[in-house]
């Protein structure tokens, strides 16, 4: 049998957090309440809050240089599911997990539900990928996949998109996430409209394909590993590709994805306008799509992402239903630390532009007073939303502080003797 955190520990430790919290949270009430705000509204929204785990993050990532794998790392997606429910039983703040075909393909995709299911994890949007070729693939993606300029590479990179929605509909996904790594290193190496006539062919046969009640996530990403363009570059090819497949389509916006200092706050109000905004690919970075921690690098960023979304729920923006995941490659740290703790940053970040008085907000936006506005924002964000972070986990059954009680359980210590290294274990990016 495997080895699972007892809810016991979780609970010893929690009662030894559980007066200090008590005293943070009521001091925080009565802060908020001096701002007009109610404390239980904010906890309750974020006890609801979920974002979804990539099964490809909970092994060490690495780079094209190297990977330094950790003990106890994750041989298969059965491993990998376990470790994802592990982050959920101590933030409650994970119930699905995003799965990547092939890495997490299986022989027998019913048992794998199952064992989901045993473990209290659900599935959200599946991920294709057809940027990498596989043992046995008859025809190379080395120069594109659903834009190749031989059509019988775009048929196969589309059979394999359709494979993805069977095996999701398995599992019980309701999305398909489609990145490509489609481009070139060479002015001229490619027809740059070409290719986008090519991209909505082979999106049109993957968009018929999809069951009543599924969503297509298209994800634009800058560059890499193409250098000189790329096909899907930017949220405006997009939405121009999701407007033209038709309702199911949406634009999926990884925060690594852009130039630095773009704004993709407005990139977020602008796809929310249009309708469709799929939802994100959470992480940070500070050059390129470093896929670092969420929040480790800028959270102020974060945090005016959620403020759209936050001010978009408020209006009830019409077709505003946005999928929250995770997209982190994790070289240095505990993949399960990184992740419990960027979940938690995710939430925060949502807590806090709950913690904006918007009512205030806008009228000094509309009476164009400059410095109050931008003071009510930041005072969102200044808010230490901790306790309110500890108490929806504590509500929730899930640990008032999950690295520490993560730690006291041994866990990883226990899962490397029960997985001895398998030299070469892809569980990671790379
Ligand atoms: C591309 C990407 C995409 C995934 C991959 C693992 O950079 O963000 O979402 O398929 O990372
Ligand atoms: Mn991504």
């Amino acid at each position: 049998m495997s080895y699972r955190i007892p809810d016991s520990l979780i609970a010893e430790e929690n009662a030894k957090r559980a007066p200090a919290l008590e005293d943070d949270y009521a001091a925080l009430g009565r802060q908020l309440e001096r701002r007009g705000l109610d404390i239980e509204a904010i906890t309750a929204k974020v006890a609801a809050f979920a974002v979804a785990v990539p099964t490809w993050g909970v092994g060490t990532g690495g780079t094209r240089f190297a990977r330094f794998p950790g003990p106890g790392e994750p041989r298969n997606v059965f491993d990998k599911l376990e470790d994802c429910a592990t982050i959920h039983q101590l933030t409650r703040a994970t119930p699905t997990c995003s799965p990547h075909i092939p890495w997490d393909k299986v022989s027998d995709t019913k048992e794998l539900g199952e064992h989901a299911k045993a473990l209290g994890v659900g599935f959200d949007a599946v991920n294709s990928n057809t940027f990498q070729d596989q043992p046995g693939q008859k025809l190379s993606y080395k120069f594109g996949s659903l834009t190749h300029a031989t059509k019988a590479v775009r048929d196969q990179a589309v059979a394999h998109n359709i494979e993805c929605i069977a095996i999701g509909e398995k599992l019980g996904s309701k999305a398909l996430t489609v990145w490509i790594a489609d481009g070139s290193n060479f002015p001229g190496q490619s027809n740059l409209d070409h290719v986008f006539d090519w991209y909505i062919e082979s999106l049109s046969q993957i968009y018929a394909s999809l069951p009543a009640d599924w969503r297509v996530f298209l994800e634009h990403k800058l560059y890499e590993p193409a250098f000189y363009s790329t096909v899907i570059a930017d949220w405006g090819s997009s939405l121009m590709a999701a407007q033209t497949l038709g309702p199911k389509a949406f634009c999926l916006v990884d925060l690594g994805h852009h130039a630095p200092n773009v704004n993709i706050e407005q990139i977020v109000a602008r796809l929310i306008r249009a309708g469709r905004l799929a939802g994100f690919h959470f992480n940070d970075s500070k050059y390129g799509d470093d896929d670092l921690d969420a929040g480790s690098i800028d959270p102020f960023r974060l945090f005016r992402v959620f403020n759209e979304l936050v001010d978009a729920a408020e209006r009830k923006a019409p077709g505003f239903d946005p999928a929250y995941m995770l997209d982190q490659s994790h070289n240095v740290t505990d993949p399960i630390e990184s992740l419990m703790v960027s979940a938690i940053e995710v939430q925060r970040a949502y807590a806090q532009a709950l913690a904006v008085d918007r009512a205030a907000l806008g009228a000094a936006q509309d009476a164009s007073d400059v410095m109050l506005a931008h003071r009510l924002l930041k005072a969102g964000f200044q808010a230490d939303v901790s306790p309110i972070l500890a108490e929806s986990r504590r509500r929730n059954g899930g640990a008032i502080d999950p690295v520490a009680t993560y730690r006291a359980s041994g866990y990883r210590s226990r899962k490397a003797e029960e997985r001895p290294d398998t030299a070469g274990s892809s569980s990671g990016i790379v």
